[in-house]
């Protein structure tokens, strides 16, 4: 039976670089979940429409589904396309919205964000390429959230996703698919396997850690059933609700484990890890680790050796705190390069238009238009099929690549959980004096240029205004300053620093050492101890 229940508008259910992220107690409390789909189905509307839903597995994934399942039959629509057990990966959710033709998609993430009844949820809505949802559809549902006064419900049991086949919720088809393998014959259109196979054969090893989080099942079946690798090559492979305890964010801090056994006496060839919604990848070889800005570089410059690229890349996009190292591999392409805001987005009008091949963020995001989502499985196995073909080393990989292209040091500082008002403030002075920075020196260097980012979108013209304060010295060095999108306590400084050196550098010189220059000037231009009491960052990657 349909229903229609009256609730009053629950605010601050703004989506933000990524969809609607709040704790889990707030997403479960009364209304609030109701509200939001409601406020999306509002929006993109429903009636006959075909969706795909599923989430990473957190805690509240399974109810969440039932609850988006009812209201989507309630609301008219024709066909819902679920994951077993309500899992998908981002990037298996974009693909089957591709492959379906559908009209969207409903992703239940905190991304990397933790799990568990007092850590994270989320809610995403894809659209019809596949890709997150633009800023003027999440502004649009964000108005709605404040105006919408009923929500609609289908009463019902709840809907078996146990197993795979088609069910009926009232008038609309649920159909319960297998989560893996639509992606997995994606990826294998694209690389080559059977390289990668003799690779493992010829006793090449590896450590794939999936942070107990949604890539675990993927990367068993594609890893180690399809290509060979050893039984136990992937690690923390079952998805847990509160991804045992991790947080699953793939990074030198939070992978840790990873981290140590790749910088070990016995360590193996290649290591990688991905976050809770299997986006994100972090990429290590034997006793060095791969920055995303060079990986993203790297993979550029040797994508042609795989099969799905062979004839060449259309273009490159990064998002703008990323480094420039990408750029000067384009330039010897002689392709384009485009710099857009933070958030995968930003990168879909290109993908869509065909300007551009691949993409990456330094927030440990690669892709390609595969999809319109970043894909961290899509970005190991890349790794694995160049590895395959130059029969070389990461290190070795990586070492050529900066004596080839010069290196550009990086490093992402965040100050976390920060008083708001105060991080508000900060940014409110720093924007203040933007015109009055270039020539300036701090800290020994002289600032050439500082601006506000704004980004012309070149295919649909719309504008993006305040996307990151940036603060440059010069060719290749600069500070980035941009407040998150995506946490859920306070607020989240983002501090990005890049300084270029020509020469081949030292494989394993300390980029803090290298930065500390422009750091110490980011520090001084922002006055961040005045405004938020802290010298030094939270997580530095
Ligand atoms: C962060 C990253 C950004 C990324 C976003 C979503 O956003 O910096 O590059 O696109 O997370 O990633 P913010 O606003 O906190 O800096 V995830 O894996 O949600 O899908
Ligand atoms: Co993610």
């Amino acid at each position: 039976m349909k229903l229609t229940v009256a609730t009053t508008p629950i605010s601050g259910q703004k989506p933000g670089t990524s969809g609607l992220r709040k704790k889990t107690r707030i997403f479960m409390g009364r209304h609030y979940l109701e509200n939001f789909i409601q406020a999306l189905f509002d929006v993109v509307g429903a009636e006959g429409k075909t969706f795909v839903l599923g989430g990473d597995g957190r805690y509240f994934n399974d109810r969440a589904a039932q609850v988006i399942l009812r209201m989507a039959a309630a609301n008219g629509a024709a066909k819902v396309i679920v994951g077993q057990r309500a899992l998908l990966s981002t990037p298996a959710a974009s693909h089957l919205i591709r492959l379906n033709k559908t009209d969207g998609g409903i992703i239940m993430s905190a991304s990397h964000n933790p799990g568990g009844p007092d850590e994270d949820f989320g809610v995403k809505f894809n659209m019809p390429n596949g890709g997150p949802a633009p800023e003027s559809v999440t502004e649009a549902m964000f108005a709605r959230t404040g105006t919408v006064s009923e929500y609609h419900i289908f009463e019902s049991t709840d809907v078996d996703l146990s197993t795979q086949g088609q069910q009926r919720l009232g008038d609309m088809i649920v159909e319960v698919v297998d989560p893996v393998a639509d992606y997995a014959d994606l990826l294998e259109t694209l690389f080559d396997f059977d390289a990668i196979r003799a690779l493992f054969r010829g006793g090449f090893r590896m450590r794939m850690d999936s942070m107990c989080a949604i890539t675990g099942p993927y990367a068993v079946e594609i890893l180690e059933k399809r290509l060979g690798a050893a039984p136990g090559t992937v690690v923390n492979a079952t998805p847990l609700p509160d991804f045992g305890g991790m947080h699953p964010d793939p990074n030198p801090t939070w992978a840790s484990d990873l981290m140590e056994e790749m910088m070990g006496d016995n360590a193996p060839d290649f290591g990688a890890a991905s976050d809770g919604d299997g986006d994100r990848n972090m990429v290590v070889g034997r006793g060095i680790y791969v920055s995303p800005s060079d990986s993203l570089a790297v993979l550029a410059a040797n994508a042609h050796l795989a099969r799905g690229y062979r004839s060449g890349l259309k273009g490159v996009a990064r998002s703008m705190p990323t480094s420039g190292a990408v750029d000067r591999v384009a330039k010897s392409l002689g392709i384009e390069a485009f710099e857009t805001p933070t958030g995968w987005k930003f990168f879909g009008n290109l993908l869509d238009a065909g300007r551009v091949t691949l993409c990456g963020e330094e927030s440990f995001g690669t892709g390609s238009d595969h999809v319109r989502e970043k894909d961290g499985l899509w970005a190991v196995l890349l790794w694995l099929n160049i590895l395959a073909v130059r029969k070389e080393s990461v290190a070795d990989i990586l070492a050529a690549h900066f004596a080839r292209f010069g290196r550009n040091y990086y490093s992402r500082h965040d100050f976390e959980a920060l008083d708001s008002t105060r991080a508000d403030q900060m940014f409110a002075t720093l924007r203040e004096k933007l015109k009055t920075l270039s020539g300036q020196s701090f800290a020994g260097l002289s600032v050439t240029n500082a601006d506000d980012f704004a980004y012309h979108d070149p295919v649909d013209g719309s504008l993006s205004q305040r996307q990151g304060v940036r603060v440059i010295f010069g060719e290749g060095t600069r500070a980035v300053f941009r407040l998150s999108g995506t946490g859920t306590e306070g607020a989240t400084l983002r501090l990005y620093l890049e300084s270029y050196a020509p020469g081949p550098g030292g494989l394993n010189d300390d980029p803090q050492s290298a930065l500390a220059d422009v750091i110490k000037a980011a520090h001084e231009i922002a006055d961040i101890q005045g405004f938020t009491g802290r010298t030094s960052p939270d997580v530095i990657t």
